[in-house]
Order: C-alpha cells, then sequence, then structure tokens
C-alpha cells in the first residue's frame, strides 16, 4: 500500500511504515492520518509482518499535525470538525500502536515534533540518528499535548523531565535524547538505514508471541491504563484548542513570527 503520504513496504517480517512528505516535514494532514491508521489496522493483523518501523522521508521523522490544514479548519469555521481529529485520528493512532501484538521500532531520522514526537515515543524502541532531535512542541501553539505523549513521556524520562519538555518545547539533540532515555540508541547518520533494517529484521526472527506478551506485561505493569490518559488529553486539547493564544499562535507560526501569548 503506497499513499501521497505514506509508504508501507514489507520485507523478511518487516513492516516498514516511511512518512513521505518531505515538503512538509512529514507534517500529519488528514490523507495521511488516515493511511496511517488503515495500514496499522492491517500490520497488525498480517501474521507475516513480526516487526513494525516508523520511520520518515528527507530531514524529519515527522512533525505532528499538519498545522496549514489545521489553520485552514480554524480559519473556515469548521472548529468541531478540526477538534475531532484526536478522538478520530490520533487516539486511535496511539492505541493501534500501543496494541500492537509485535516489536515496534521507531528509526527516527530526523526532527520529530508535536504528535510526530508522541508517535516515536509509543515504539518500544528509538533508534536515533545522529543529526536528529526531538521537540515537544505543543507549548509553542498554546496547545495541550496529544496522541499519548502524558502517558509515555513520564513513562521514559520521569514526570518532572516530561514536564519541563512539554513546558519549554526545546530542541532535544540525539545526544541529550540518548542522555535522558528518550533514546535506546544513537546511530551515526551513513549507518542508519543498514542498523535499523538489521535491528528490525532480528526482531521479526524473534518470539513474536513472547515479545507481545512483554509489551503488554512492561504497559501495564508501568501504572494506569493508556485509554484513560487519551481522554484526559483529548480534554485538554478541547480545552487548549478554543483559546485565543492557539489560534494567535498558529497564524504567528506560519507567519514566522513569535507568538505573544495572553493566557486566554
Ligand atoms: O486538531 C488538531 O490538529 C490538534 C492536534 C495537534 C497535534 C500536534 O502535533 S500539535 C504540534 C504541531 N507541530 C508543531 O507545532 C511543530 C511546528 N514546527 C516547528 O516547530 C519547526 O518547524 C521544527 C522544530 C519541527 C523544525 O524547525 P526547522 O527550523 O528545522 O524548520 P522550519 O523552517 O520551521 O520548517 C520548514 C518548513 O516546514 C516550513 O515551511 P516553508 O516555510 O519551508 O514553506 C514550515 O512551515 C513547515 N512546517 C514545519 N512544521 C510544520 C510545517 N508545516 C505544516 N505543519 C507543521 N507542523
Amino acid at each position: 500500500m503506497t499513499t501521497p503520504g505514506l509508504r508501507l513496504e514489507l520485507s523478511d517480517g518487516v513492516g516498514t511504515l516511511t512518512f513521505d512528505r518531505p515538503d512538509a516535514l512529514n507534517a500529519l494532514d488528514l490523507a495521511t492520518k488516515t493511511a496511517l491508521l488503515d495500514a496499522l489496522a492491517e500490520l497488525a493483523g498480517d501474521e507475516a509482518v513480526r516487526c513494525v518501523v516508523l520511520t520518515g522521508t528527507g530531514r524529519a521523522f515527522c512533525v505532528g499535525q499538519d498545522l496549514r490544514e489545521h489553520a485552514a479548519g480554524l480559519t473556515s469555521g469548521a472548529v468541531e470538525e478540526v477538534w475531532r481529529t484526536v478522538p478520530e485520528h490520533y487516539n486511535p493512532l496511539a492505541l493501534a500502536l500501543h496494541t500492537m501484538d509485535k516489536p515496534v521500532l521507531a528509526a527516527v531520522n530526523g526532527v520529530a515534533a508535536g504528535a510526530g514526537a508522541s508517535l516515536a515515543f509509543l515504539a518500544d524502541l528509538r533508534v536515533v540518528a545522529a543529526s536528529a532531535s526531538f521537540t515537544l512542541a505543543f507549548a509553542g501553539i498554546g496547545l495541550s499535548c496529544d496522541t499519548g505523549a502524558s502517558w509515555t513521556l513520564p513513562r521514559l524520562v520521569g514526570p518532572t523531565r516530561a514536564l519541563e519538555l512539554m513546558y519549554s518545547g526545546r530542541r532535544v539533540d540525539a545526544e541529550e535524547a540518548l542522555a535522558i532515555g528518550l533514546a535506546t540508541e544513537v546511530v551515526p547518520d551513513e549507518q542508519f538505514a543498514a542498523h535499523v533494517h538489521a535491528l528490525a529484521v532480528r526482531l521479526a526472527a524473534g518470539p513474536t508471541l513472547a515479545f507481545a506478551a512483554m509489551r503488554r506485561a512492561v504497559a501495564r505493569a508501568a501504572g494506569g491504563p493508556l485509554a484513560a490518559a487519551l481522554e484526559t488529553e483529548a480534554e485538554g486539547m478541547r480545552r487548549t484548542g478554543a483559546s485565543t493564544d492557539h489560534r494567535a499562535a498558529v497564524e504567528a507560526f506560519l507567519a514566522k513570527q513569535r507568538p505573544a501569548f495572553t493566557g486566554r
């Protein structure tokens, strides 16, 4: 399956999903989110696929919601429709990755921002290219957080660091990502593709049922359910999405200006 925003390739027991909108830094528009949901369902149901890899084309992994599409929706007045994307796309995407009964590997080839970073956090392992980086980005446009980041990030880096990263939206480079537990390993750019392929093939040749049971056991032992966290996130996104700060900040981003937040 290949759609304009997403490529799906199958080989050696590995299903590789590649975000493929490099001109928009692989931002998630409606078509890409829908294609990703369909592809994850297909991979989950395919017994021949025993490892799932998420990666991106060009200099980005994925920079989250397509803010051009988002801004167009807000200015057209279809606000309810814009915010339906959290329950209709982002939450199901998080759950699809989280409940996948096979290892999920994020091959973070470049910048991962907003919901793009959240998707990477849902993977079991994050192999990060030396030139790649993460940014939580949500606060920059006056939004809360989504796609499970409130659940995954504190588990990866602890609650204090999670909030620091969310509040600041600052860039975390690969070296720091490794030091704080966001990256499982950092690989030089020129060795990245071969390294990811070898690791994915190794995982796909492993005891898939045992890996699935480990995923579930670790998630369960780590605390409250993801589904409850997703509901809380969706509520936070609804509230912050209705704010003046959010609208003004999206406009400012697209106009390449600094947002001036008013707290409303
Ligand atoms: O209802 C809902 O939709 C809510 C759901 C929200 C989920 C979310 O994911 S919210 C978070 C959305 N993402 C962001 O806020 C990230 C915004 N992007 C950035 O902060 C920066 O672009 C990066 C840190 C990711 C990279 O910075 P840099 O300096 O390397 O690149 P740049 O110059 O900022 O961007 C390059 C181009 O990509 C630029 O377009 P241009 O000027 O070349 O035509 C920029 O506008 C575009 N771009 C970057 N991010 C997005 C984007 N276009 C659309 N959507 C984006 N998210």
